[in-house]
């Protein structure tokens, strides 16, 4: 039997609410941090918080968030390095520092050790399977 043609399909890699500030902004550091809560998607090789979690959280359940949601930040994920942030980023527990090739930075954070943790894993995964800038 003939099998279906191959479909490239932007596929959902993971999605959930975590917070999030930025602290490096192309090389330059952010004076201010600002701790905020994103609906956060991660797919296509492309990790994006989005703005006004509780309205995108909820119906994010049931459609696809990037289009009942602004983007805050999107977040190439080629070429990109992720970490547990040092300790002196922040008095948070449960912190990941994720850098972009373009010279930003970012500190992802959530409560739940489990879940960053698979935060963590999908996201590396992410990376790992780009190809190399
Ligand atoms: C910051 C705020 C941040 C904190 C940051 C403080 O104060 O409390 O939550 O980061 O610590 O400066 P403000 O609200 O006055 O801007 P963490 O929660 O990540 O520790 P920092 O200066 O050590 O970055």
């Amino acid at each position: 039997e003939a099998s279906p043609p191959e479909e490239k399909v932007k596929t959902l890699d993971k999605a959930g609410v975590l917070h999030r500030t930025k602290t490096v902004d192309k090389g330059k550091r952010v004076r201010k941090k600002h701790w905020g809560t994103s609906w956060t998607v991660l797919e296509g090789g492309i990790l994006t918080f989005y703005k006004d979690s509780k309205t995108s959280a909820a119906v994010g359940l049931r459609q696809q968030p990037s289009k009942l949601s602004v983007p805050e930040y999107t977040v190439e994920l080629d070429g990109a390095s992720l970490a547990w942030a040092p300790k002196d980023k922040s008095s948070r527990k449960n912190v990941l520092e994720l850098r972009s090739h373009d010279g930003s930075e970012y500190l992802i954070q959530h409560d739940s050790e489990a879940i960053i943790s698979t935060w963590h894993k999908a996201i590396a995964q992410a990376i790992q399977e780009l190809p190399a800038a």
